[in-house]
């Protein structure tokens, strides 16, 4: 099944919404695949946003993502890329619609809480980079309860 790559970023730890995020991806019915905590350094975020390096904000974006804490995470369903996607909302949180997570909790582009993949591709690409590791194979015993 699909994945993606979801990061809470230090915003989102720092003002206690790691709850909040984890939960709408639960109650959709997607399953938490990988769950780490974890600090990194300039070159990670540097190569996770790698394809931004050309942009002007590129080393304010570096700056953030390394000023704390993130949650990062796999999460695993069908059209799990984009639906994620939908349900973090536009990138600028002026126009992330209400209910979704940027549109309920965010006003700044430069401190919209949270990042999910774009695409299958990347996020195949993301969860080797932040999970090197593995991850582990389960399936919730609702499983015939979510999907027909
Ligand atoms: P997204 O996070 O929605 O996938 P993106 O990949 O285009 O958006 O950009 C990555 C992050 O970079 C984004 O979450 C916030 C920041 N960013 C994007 N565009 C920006 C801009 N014009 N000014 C400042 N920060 C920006
Ligand atoms: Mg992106």
């Amino acid at each position: 099944m699909e994945q993606t790559f979801i990061m809470i970023k230090p915003d989102g730890v720092q003002r206690g919404l790691v709850g909040e995020i984890i939960g709408r991806f639960e109650k959709k019915g997607f399953y938490l695949k990988g769950l780490k905590f974890m600090t990194v350094d300039r070159a990670f975020a540097e190569k996770h946003y790698a394809d931004l390096s050309a942009k002007p904000f590129f080393n304010g974006l570096v700056d953030y993502i390394v000023s704390g804490p993130v949650v990062v995470m796999i999460w695993e369903g069908k059209g799990v890329v984009s639906t994620g996607r939908k349900l973090i909302g536009a990138t600028n949180p002026l126009e992330s619609a209400p209910g979704t997570i940027r549109g309920d909790y965010t006003i700044d582009i430069g401190r919209n809480v949270i990042h999910g993949s774009d695409s299958v591709d990347s996020g195949q690409k993301e969860k080797d980079l932040w999970f090197p590791e593995g991850i582990n194979w389960w399936r919730p015993s609702q499983h015939s309860w979510i999907y027909e």
